[in-house]
């Protein structure tokens, strides 16, 4: 019974780990689904140790469409969105504060510091909804937005409101 299980644990791992066409283990593949053709349709990807295998929708293939090195260090975060609102996704990674994308567009590199600290966590999208994905971090209780349409930053409006409700509802539950 035991043989048996071992078996069948290692046909799953080994027909993973054909899928992505890597080695070691499964546990450091990330999900990063994104439309990175800019069809309308979401592509199946997934990053791992810096390197992005994209299953460009259609068709369904156990073999990538497209294979790209992009980050690569121990903590790097990987963060497809469309940064520059050409319709299609970018690769992008965040590291420790710093982000760097890689624009479809052009091709090209762009590298912006916003965040940083230990606690933040990036969580880019179209906050301010002009078709480019915007640098974002979450931090205590704060959003921390870059707006893509103007450069300006936040804490902005949303910060301060965030902070007003937060401040509400203490005073709400100490019964003030
Ligand atoms: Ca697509
Ligand atoms: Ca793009
Ligand atoms: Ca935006």
């Amino acid at each position: 019974m035991n043989a048996w299980l071992v078996s069948l644990l290692g046909g799953i791992a080994l027909s993973g780990i054909s899928v992505f066409g890597t080695g070691s283990t499964l546990a450091s593949v990330i999900p990063v689904p994104a439309d990175y053709d800019g069809e309308g349709r979401v592509d199946t990807a997934v990053y791992q140790n810096g390197l992005w295998s994209l299953f460009i929708f259609p068709p369904f293939s156990s073999s990538p469409s497209t294979r790209i090195d992009w980050g690569g260090a121990p903590q790097d975060i990987p963060l497809p969105a469309d940064y520059d609102g050409d319709g299609k996704a970018d690769l992008a990674i965040y590291r420790d504060g710093v982000w760097f994308i890689l624009r479809s567009s052009d091709g090209e590199q762009t590298t912006v510091d916003w965040g940083g600290v230990l606690s933040d966590v990036p969580v880019p999208a179209d906050y301010d909804g002009d078709g480019k994905a915007d640098l974002a971090v979450y931090r205590d209780g704060v959003w921390f937005i870059l707006r893509s349409s103007d450069g300006g930053g936040a804490p902005s409006i949303w910060a301060e409101q965030l902070k007003i409700f937060q401040c509400q509802r203490t005073m709400t539950a100490m019964g003030k």
